[in-house]
């Protein structure tokens, strides 16, 4: 073999020359945690604030035990404690949901604050592994390979929701096979949500002795909808992701000003809420970013988004700018009244008719439904192509979601708004592009904000476990000054929503507030952006270099900070 060709069978498997560098990528730690290279676990205490909802009585009953152990006090670090001594644990961790970029790192900071006194196991395929009990032992060789690389691919992740009798059976049988002293569940709010009900389930008698098994949940998600104000500024792969979609944004906004012809039409995944559109138009600029949460408020119906899409385009069209871009949310359909209140009905009707709705012929679905609607709700759905209708009927995820990746906005929008246009101005030229970006911003190698976040997050949590806590999120507060680990009592954080027909305890998703800064910021500059070419190409996010310490926008506005960098260590 040449040369070329050993080096190149060399890189198979994980051992590109990037994935090879990156890992050395040294990671910067809480001053909590000690030096970088030795961090250390660390001990918590009360702090004076107790969360609660407009739901916390209820909660407080379905929840007696871990509600009582935390009174929904949020913790800080202590300092280094006698937890330090604490050896034999058996900790499980695991992923639910979508993937984002840095839970490798949540593995290794777990790793390494457990010590070699303590066993970590990894979790393979999500919660469905959890209840088949497929557990195996992370080494340190594994967490020197999966360190500072993107994506699940370690444990792997899937959405099953442990609700049934049956399934709290399977998830006691596993803790009692492998002798398990905690979990770590690293998902969203759906699964936060789950890890505070495992809490409560496995608070106490799990074990021989009468022990139960401590569960600790870790904030993830793309989509960024997962915060709780200061404790959490923001979820673990939001920055990963939207720095990939604004490379991409930036790159077509660069080409619909050098080939002149073009409208690209993007819808950027986040599921309901916009903080991912918001964050990409804020480092891209582009001539229209749609904002469900703005749509919802002002009751705006599509005719009306339609209309002020088309305005745009027929504006820049007789300055001569027969191009542009438009970002859409992925939740955008089920922010816009008319259609809300038909998904609602909608679901109630499927909820209550599955069995019926199953054993008919597809064709035969949309008029099914459709009989079951109000008569303003029946005419919309008819109203609608049936590409969006197809996909308004197919199945919810198991958290009862609407699959909201899966229908064409990007679509729909451009096909009403070519009709529009035509009727505003027949002689505005509109070609346009649709895109979905989503995947491919999920498992991408983590921002240094990711890799250092995650990391620490993996510490406290670890933390948490050897200080004996059950029922909280790890959380990592004041990145912009250091980082301090601190942890949410997740009862503390439940609500009632109605899912499948019927009310579920859930961490209310955090949507884009009208009032925040980063909100206010991107309203006072986008009919400047629409006006002209104002747009920004941010380029690739780097490891090494310039834009390495940066934060996202909307979390340096939102949080308050003077500057885009961020500080952990
Ligand atoms: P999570 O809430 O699990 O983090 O999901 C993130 C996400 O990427 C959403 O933005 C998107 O709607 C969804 O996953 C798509 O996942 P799937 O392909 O499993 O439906």
């Amino acid at each position: 073999m040449s040369t070329l060709v050993e080096q190149l069978v060399n890189t198979e498997a994980h051992r590109s020359i990037f994935e090879t560098a990156v890992r050395r990528n040294p990671l910067p730690v809480c001053a909590a945690f000690g030096s970088s290279d030795q961090p250390q676990p660390v001990g918590f205490s009360d702090t004076s604030r107790v969360l609660s909802t407009k739901d916390s009585e209820g909660v407080r009953a379905q929840f007696p035990q871990t509600v009582a152990a935390s009174q929904n006090v949020v913790l800080t670090s202590a300092g280094a404690s006698s937890s330090t001594r604490v050896q034999g644990k058996r900790v499980a961790v695991l992923f639910s949901g979508g993937p984002a970029a840095g839970g490798h790192n949540v593995v290794c900071g777990l790793k390494r604050v457990l010590g070699t006194g303590n066993t970590l196991f990894g979790v393979k395929a999500g919660p469905k592994g959890l209840l088949k009990g497929s557990l195996f032992e992370i080494t340190d060789a594994d967490a020197d390979f999966i360190i500072n690389t993107g994506g699940f691919d370690f444990l792997g992740s899937d959405r099953t929701k442990i609700k049934s009798a049956e399934q709290f059976a399977q998830v006691r049988e596993t803790c009692i096979k492998h002798n398990l002293d905690a979990i770590v569940v690293v998902g969203g709010d759906d699964s936060n949500t789950n890890a505070a009900v495992l809490a409560e389930s496995l608070f106490t008698g799990v074990k021989a002795d009468g022990s139960g098994v401590q569960v600790i949940g870790v904030p993830k998600t793309i989509d960024g909808d997962l915060q709780v104000g200061d404790l959490l500024a923001i979820s673990f792969g939001f920055d990963t992701a939207t720095r990939i979609y604004s490379e991409m944004v930036g790159n077509i906004l660069q080409d619909t000003s050098s080939s002149l012809k073009y409208w690209h039409f993007v819808k950027l995944m986040g599921r309901s809420a916009s903080h991912v559109a918001l964050e990409v138009a804020l480092q891209t600029k582009p001539a229209i970013a749609l904002i469900s949460e703005e749509i919802a408020v002002n009751r705006e119906s599509l005719a009306s988004i339609i209309d002020r899409v088309a305005k745009v385009i027929v504006e820049r069209s007789h300055k001569g700018m027969n191009y542009g871009v438009l970002l859409a949310p992925e939740g955008l359909i089920e922010f816009i009244p008319e259609m809300n209140a038909m998904i609602a009905e909608l679901n109630d009707a499927l909820a209550h008719h599955t069995a019926e709705f199953a054993a008919l012929a597809d064709e035969a679905k949309p008029a099914f439904v459709g009989s079951k609607l109000s008569a303003d709700n029946a005419a919309l759905l008819a109203s609608l192509p049936h590409y969006i209708v197809n996909m308004l009927l197919a199945d919810r995820d198991s958290h009862g979601n609407l699959q909201v990746s899966l229908i064409p906005t990007e679509q729909l929008l451009i096909d009403m708004a070519k009709k529009r246009v035509k009727e505003l101005d027949p002689n505005v030229p509109f070609a346009a592009h649709n895109h979905f970006l989503g995947y491919e911003g999920r498992c991408g190698a983590p921002t240094l904000f990711d890799a250092a976040y995650t990391y620490n997050l993996g510490l406290t949590a670890g933390s948490l476990i050897l200080d004996g806590r059950t029922g909280y999120m790890a959380t990592v507060t004041g990145l912009t000054s250091g980082g301090t680990p601190q942890a949410i009592p997740l009862a503390g954080l439940l609500n009632i929503e109605r899912r499948h027909g019927k009310d579920e305890f859930v961490i209310e998703k955090a949507l884009v507030r009208m009032d925040s800064p980063a909100m206010r910021f991107f309203a006072s500059r986008r009919d400047e952006w629409a006006a002209s070419d104002l747009f920004s190409s941010p380029g690739p996010r780097q490891f090494w270099g310039p834009t390495t310490h940066q934060l996202p926008i909307s979390v340096a506005l939102n949080s308050g900070a003077d500057s885009l960098m961020f500080n952990i260590g």
